[in-house]
């Protein structure tokens, strides 16, 4: 018999970029997510289940076996940072940077630096291979206004065109990493589901490609 499968999709733009993906590993959700308000979907498979949550809560899902695989922003896997997850197949969607920034032109004190960021793990270790000391600073949202309003010397957020950064008087400085959505399942599920799962990343690892395919031609 085939076991369930239930699949945890990240909320907000990561969605919009999981779904044609889908489409073409031929998952399709059996009503429009987009303009549902549930957050459970059946689909075109009978085994196959779709959850629509939060960006960040979805690697817990899966860490905790609630499901059997995930789509995650690398951000958000860095910053989980367990080693009980893997990540199977990189999506090449979402795509965009980690980066440090600062006022523009902005000297760095010597000393101690204040930096503000919601990846508060992702910041210790990064300062920490930098031998830098620092003090971070946990915030929700909004990371440019702390050095604006002098709450930060440096902050650690997403960059894609760095018009958010320009728009208020900040610059990029040095790259954490170069971010991209991942499939992410624990590896318990990997290896207790692998029949089910295997086909799952085959499908779409092959929707992957023929998009970078598509990408080149254009
Ligand atoms: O908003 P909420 O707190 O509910 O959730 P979320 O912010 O986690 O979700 P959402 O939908 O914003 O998606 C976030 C995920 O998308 C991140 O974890 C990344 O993996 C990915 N991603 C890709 C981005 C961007 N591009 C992006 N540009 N996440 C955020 N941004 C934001 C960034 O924070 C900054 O405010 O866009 C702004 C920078 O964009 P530019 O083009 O002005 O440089
Ligand atoms: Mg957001």
């Amino acid at each position: 018999m085939t076991q369930p499968l239930t699949i945890a999709l990240s909320k907000g733009r990561i969605l919009d970029d999981t779904l044609p993906l889908l489409a073409a590993a031929d998952i399709h959700p059996a009503e429009d997510i987009k303009k549902s308000r549930k957050l459970i979907f059946d689909t075109n498979h009978e085994h196959i289940k779709l959850v629509v949550i939060r960006a960040t809560d979805v690697p817990t899902y899966v860490d905790y076996g609630a499901a059997d695989l995930g789509v995650s922003g690398k951000d958000v896997l860095m910053e989980y940072n367990s080693a009980n997850l893997c990540e199977p197949l990189d999506l090449n969607i979402a795509t965009c940077r980690l980066m440090t920034a600062a006022l523009k032109g902005y000297e760095l004190p010597d000393g101690r630096l204040k930096v503000a960021t919601k990846f508060v793990n992702v910041a210790k270790q990064y300062f920490a291979e930098q031998g830098r000391q620092v003090d971070i600073i946990k915030l929700y949202g909004g990371m440019e206004l702390a050095p604006i309003m002098g709450l930060a010397d440096l902050i650690v957020d997403i960059v894609d065109t760095g018009n958010t950064l320009k728009a208020n008087g900040l610059e990029a400085r040095d790259l954490i990493a170069p971010i991209s959505s991942r499939l992410v399942a624990s590896r318990a599920a990997l290896k207790v589901k692998h029949a089910q799962i295997q086909p799952i990343i085959d499908a779409l690892s092959g929707a992957v490609e023929r998009q970078k395919q598509t990408a080149l031609a254009d």
